[in-house]
């Protein structure tokens, strides 16, 4: 096993790896910026190094000084959570030519998945259903690209092949908009990604965003650990997420996730990752990869029993995966409330000292959160402070646990959004299940009048 490494995150996540380290007897390397001396994990590592000033682009984002970290304490690997450095191709190769393990896919891997159109063309190759769209960058002919949107079918969606996640998008519905919307998103992208690529994509009204779980071990094994509904977002933050998706049939389920694993295997895949697909109409339509651990992993490991974090260490230190698919069941239900540090009215972020913290408990409850009385959020990172996850056998148990839980739960000197996640809980949509990625903002809408 791996004998030190060097978290390269901050907040729950790193909370989250060194967990999974100590449990694997794998000491740990605290990298910080200035402003978080005091965070939980920092508190508990083995060693620490502050690698520069609050600013995520002189600490976090820091490669050099990541690395530098990695060399003073002869740590083996980095694990780089989420976010940050987590998908960037040229840290992962920067770190495995510095002569260190970096705990996520090869670089090549990371580098073909940050272009989406690369990462389209892969997938499609690889028999996972895409959805229809231009195979390629959009073309440089105004008439050929006319042509297109109408093979296509209006709306159309032109995005930035180094967009994703929702950076670098824009929807068309007429013709009359389509060269003048190719034009700005393709400015767009370059002073965004220096990238000026963009392709195009039939535009899909009202799906949900489905993905699925995977784990490759890089000797040829790969499973999937099923789906997770993460439909219930906010200007593309995700607020809700849950596994398994609502009113996906059994059989449509495995044969999404084998045609995922199998794509791991067909890219040489290694680590964990995410396949994000539309859903809408009964069918799935590819649009990204995640090549890194995501914040929502939690569902998943509560109806597998699936540690992903030790999945990923051991991946890492060269182990085989100790399990097949057939392995693998769904038990019962989970779901994941976001707790941020914000206004719950304006949603801006509302850092702060937290005079008093009370995790929620009781049967079926996970709450993977940095927090402890006394800590101070501090302005300059992401406002996520606390996951709450509730399982239970059905989805309507594992929803009133959540419920509960939020009830007990005290988070005083600091503004959260734990009352909207109340009001979801109790939201007769949201128990119906299957909502669609529209309809938090709708709802929001009509509540704010
Ligand atoms: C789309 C789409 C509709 N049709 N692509 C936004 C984030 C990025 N990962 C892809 N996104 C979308 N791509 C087609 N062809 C709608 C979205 C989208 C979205 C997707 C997932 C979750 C939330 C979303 C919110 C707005 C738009």
């Amino acid at each position: 096993m791996l004998d030190k490494i060097v978290i390269a995150n901050r907040g729950e996540i790193a909370l989250r790896v060194q967990r999974a380290c100590r449990e694997l007897g794998i000491k740990t390397v605290a990298v910080h910026s200035t402003a978080d001396a005091s965070l939980k994990h920092v508190l508990l590592a083995d060693e620490t190094v502050c690698i520069g000033p609050p600013p995520s682009k002189e600490s976090y984002l820091n490669m050099p000084a990541i690395i530098s970290a990695a060399e003073v304490t002869d740590a083996v690997a980095i694990h780089p959570g989420y976010g940050f450095l987590s998908e960037n191709a040229d840290f992962a190769e920067r770190v495995e030519r510095s002569g260190f393990i970096f705990i996520g896919p090869p670089p090549d891997v990371i580098r073909l998945m940050g272009d989406k159109i690369s990462a389209k063309d892969a997938m499609k190759k690889a028999g996972v259903p895409c959805v229809p769209g231009s195979d390629g960058p959009i073309p440089e002919d105004e008439d050929e690209i006319l042509r297109m949107a109408r093979d296509i079918g209006y709306p159309v969606i032109i995005k930035a092949a180094g967009g994703g996640g929702g950076r670098g998008m824009r929807v068309v519905h007429s013709e009359a908009a389509l060269l003048n919307a190719v034009t700005l998103t393709k400015g767009e992208a370059g002073a965004a990604f220096g990238n000026p690529t963009v392709y195009m994509e039939k535009f899909l009204e009202h799906p949900r965003h489905i993905e699925f779980q995977v784990l490759a071990d890089g000797h040829g094994n790969a499973v999937h650990l099923f789906d997770r509904d993460c439909s219930m977002q906010r200007r593309h933050q995700k607020v809700v997420e849950e596994a398994p998706a609502p009113g996906i049939s059994a059989e449509l389920r495995a044969k999404m996730g084998e045609r995922c694993a199998r794509a791991c295997l067909e890219i040489g895949y290694r680590s964990a990752g995410t396949f994000e697909f539309l859903y809408e109409n009964g069918e799935f339509s590819f649009i990204e990869m995640n090549t890194r651990v995501q914040v929502e992993h939690p569902v998943t490991e509560l109806i597998t029993g699936v540690d992903i974090v030790k999945e990923q260490l051991r991946i890492a230190a060269g182990e085989r995966l100790t399990f097949r698919q057939d392995d693998i069941r769904i038990n019962g239900h989970a779901i994941e409330a976001r707790i941020c540090a914000e206004d719950p009215r304006t949603f801006t972020p509302s850092p702060g000292k937290v005079d008093v913290w009370h995790a929620p408990g009781g049967p079926g409850i996970r709450v993977d959160s940095h927090l402890y009385s006394g800590y101070t959020v501090p302005p300059y990172y992401d406002s996520l402070v606390a996951k709450v996850i509730a399982h239970g056998d059905t989805r309507r148990s594992a929803n009133a646990r959540l419920h509960n839980a939020l009830t007990e739960m005290v988070v005083d000197g600091i503004k959260t959004n734990i009352r909207l996640h109340l009001e979801i809980c109790q939201d007769a949509a949201f128990q119906a299940g299957g909502t669609d990625i529209h309809y938090l903002e709708n709802r929001l809408r009509v509540a704010a009048g």
